[in-house]
């Protein structure tokens, strides 16, 4: 009836290697991939080092229940971590009758547990992890709401054992926020990335999919191990031969890199893929023919790839084509495109990233930060049950310090994830330590009061509004860089951004402490050093570029890399600040600005109208005002930019004194690969010091009251 699958853990490789079955094959060359890996990064916080020290009380069995691809995965990802060689599988119908780990999704388990009370059963991806004793044996039980829920509880076992927790009672259930935990990558056909900072794509070259997928099957192990479950693989700046017939066997070939790990695969299309790739001379998404294309296109992947995630959208942004092309709306877009894939419960990702950057500057009502709500807002309800409106975490695009954007408060009848940005953009490219996380919570947690208590995770958790969908999606842009992400310490955005993804009630510093005794070690001075750099480093970039909610102040016509103070002024862009001789910020209040407060909930709209309650922190997002403005700090605007500028560098250089404490206590390699950066990060810090506190300097005219500026 239930086949068991039971194994021993062996030290013997051979017996691997004569075995017949199927699941072993695959589990044979999961270890050889392990085995390729050094102190490089590669492996992340799966490094599964200290494991084996807490594995000595554990069972030395693996029973997988059922026939599920992923749970057997979830088995031999076990098997791996415990460093054990799989022996020989012995198919049988009875659990075995010494301790063991058993795995199963809920419907396999519990015929064969049936005293487990059904109020813990997990619900979606959710997992329970329970011991039970039976006769003279204990089971280490790791159940799944679904299949996928099997491989989150046995790496979250797995993250236990390498965390010195004791694991020897289990009884914890746990279900994911949101059911959307997506990833993106904004990879190119012929293998570059936008904005990708860690070498080129794992996934093209050369305008086709690689022939080895070898490090794509790696990265969805990577996203699964954090509660990760789709990944879109190319650019929202769409290539439109994505959709091309001969490009679905290589799609194909993807999704069976990602199957394994229960990652769905999605890609980014263009909107007129029906002329660029269907021959169609037009793409107006109400035009019958279109309206059949999309369902053709669509119908065809799901042929060939059953689980297929869906699309996500780029249109009307930017340069691309969109609706507006024919006068027709984000709602007639995305429903021609949901409607034909709902059939086959895939999803369809809008961005909401549509604004006009042909803006003029001179008009001073004009304002990009007001584009997504002014634009999606009166579409709300329009859009069908398998639309998900994808909105960036602020209004404007990335910056180091934004708002919640207001449109997080003005779809209640409409499906929403948050978009996220791991690949450091505008926050230092992977060359500057920036932990993202607490930014991220500050979003998240950030109420919008628009029905009792509304925090952003709550309703793009779908929880708000009771919507089906909801949920993240985050732009990582992982290249061939063997570590990742370039920076050592980046991996600790994305790591924690699946986190968040599945519970974003972790604080930071949790995140923060599971990363760094996960990717180094449990030593009390490397867990609390790094911790305390993770936790740090937003303020400190913060500090040295863009102040008080301006914006990064950074470069942003070209890299989006280093100072570029005036390159946001006097083009359509629409990233102002207008600092002028006199004063600085963007005066959006409802009173005298742009009204881009009034987007806002009345609750939050009092904390910003006014300067009385505006916090500092956003106050040049909201207002502007003269440099000798006081802020609730007691400081001057003016002298507020010299001293955090002068203290971030001062905040930068000290990171390397931090890290230098750690010698000897982690490997030599990250150490010196970490230190080579924050080394680098404190000299461009001083940089960027310099460039702004002059400019300001020059602009105001008012000296710098410790007289630092002006003085180098
Ligand atoms: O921030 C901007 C980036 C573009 C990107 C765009 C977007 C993919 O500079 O490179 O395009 O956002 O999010 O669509």
């Amino acid at each position: 009836m239930y086949r068991l699958v039971y194994r021993e853990l062996r030290m013997d490789r051979n017996l691997m290697r004569g075995a017949a079955h199927g699941a072993l094959i695959a589990i044979v060359s999961l270890i050889a991939v392990g085995a390729a890996y050094g102190e490089t990064g590669a492996e992340a916080w799966l490094r599964y080092s200290q494991i084996k020290d807490g594995a000595a009380s554990l069972p030395s069995r693996v029973a997988v229940v059922g026939n599920s691809g992923v749970v057997r995965t979830a088995g031999s990802e076990l098997v791996r971590a415990l460093e054990g060689k799989p022996g020989k599988p012995v198919p049988t119908g009875e659990i075995p009758s010494a301790d063991a780990f058993v795995l199963g999704s809920w419907k396999d388990i519990h015929p064969l547990f049936p005293e487990l009370a059904r109020t813990r059963v997990p619900s979606g991806d959710g997992f329970w992890l329970k011991t039970v004793r039976r006769k003279n044996a204990k089971y280490w039980l790791i159940i799944g709401g679904s299949d996928r829920g099997v491989l989150y509880g046995m790496f979250s076992l797995l993250s236990r054992i390498a965390r010195q927790q004791d694991v020897s009672t289990l009884d914890d259930s746990q279900s994911p926020s949101a059911p959307i935990r997506w990833v993106s990558q904004w990879d190119n056909l012929d293998g570059s990335i936008e904005r990708g900072y860690a070498g080129r794509s794992i996934f093209f070259d050369g305008g086709q999919i690689r022939a080895d997928l070898t490090r794509a099957s790696d990265y969805a192990r990577l996203l699964a191990s954090v509660g990760i479950n789709g990944c879109a693989i190319n650019n929202v700046n769409a290539d439109p031969r994505i959709l091309s017939a001969e490009f679905l066997p290589q799609l194909v070939r993807v999704a069976d890199a990602f199957r394994p790990w229960g990652i769905k695969l999605a890609v980014s299309v263009d909107m007129s893929s029906p002329m660029a790739v269907g021959g169609l001379k037009t793409f107006d998404p109400l035009d019958p023919d279109v309206v059949a294309w999309w369902k053709q296109a669509t119908d065809v992947i799901y042929e060939r790839i059953p689980d297929f995630g869906g699309f996500v959208v780029k249109a009307d942004s930017e340069g691309r084509s969109g609706p507006s092309q024919y006068g027709r709306t984000a709602a007639d877009a995305a429903n021609v495109i949901a409607r034909a894939l709902a059939p086959h419960h895939g999803l369809l990702m809008y961005r909401a990233f549509v604004y006009n950057h042909h803006l003029d500057w001179r008009d001073m009502k004009a304002d990009r930060a007001r584009a997504a709500y002014d634009y999606f807002h009166p579409l709300d309800g329009k859009f069908l049950g398998s639309v998900v409106i994808q909105i960036k975490y602020g209004p404007i695009d990335f910056q180091v310090r934004e708002p919640a954007s207001p449109l997080f408060g003005a779809m209640p009848h409409t499906n929403q994830a948050i978009e996220l940005q791991v690949t450091q953009e505008y926050t230092g490219q992977q060359r500057h330590l920036v932990f993202l996380a607490p930014m991220w919570k500050e979003i998240l947690d950030f109420d919008m009061h628009v029905n009792g208590m509304s925090p952003v995770k709550k309703i793009v958790a779908g929880d708000t509004w009771h919507r089906p969908f909801g949920g993240y999606n985050a732009v990582v842009n992982v290249g061939l860089d063997e570590n990742w992400l370039a920076h050592p310490l980046a991996m600790a955005n994305l790591y924690t951004y699946g986190r968040l993804a599945w519970n974003p009630n972790l604080s930071a510093a949790q995140t923060a402490e599971e990363w760094t005794r996960l990717t180094f070690n449990n030593k009390p001075q490397v867990v609390s050093t790094n911790s305390k750099m993770l936790l740090s480093s937003w303020h400190i970039y913060e500090n040295y570029t863009g102040p008080l909610g301006a914006g990064t102040l950074t470069d942003i016509l070209g890299d989006h890399y280093g100072p570029g103070i005036e390159s946001s002024e006097r083009n359509g862009w629409g990233q102002w600040h207008r600092a002028d001789e006199h004063g600085m910020g963007m005066d959006r209040t409802i009173a005298t600005g742009t009204g881009y407060i009034g987007q806002y909930s009345p609750e939050v709209q009092k904390q910003y109208e006014t300067l009385a309650a505006c916090p500092d922190e956003l106050l040049l997002f909201m207002h502007h005002v003269p440099y000798t403005y006081v802020l609730h700090s007691g400081k001057m605007v003016i002298q507020h930019i010299y001293d955090s500028h002068y203290d971030g560098a001062e905040q930068a250089a000290g990171l390397v004194t931090q890290w230098q404490t750690l010698k000897g206590q982690i490997d030599d390699d990250r150490y010196n690969a970490v230190l080579d950066r924050l080394q680098y990060q404190a000299g461009h810090a001083i940089v960027w010091r310099d460039a702004v506190v002059n400019w300001f300097f020059k602009e105001s005219g008012t000296p710098d009251a410790k007289g630092r500026v002006g003085q180098q």
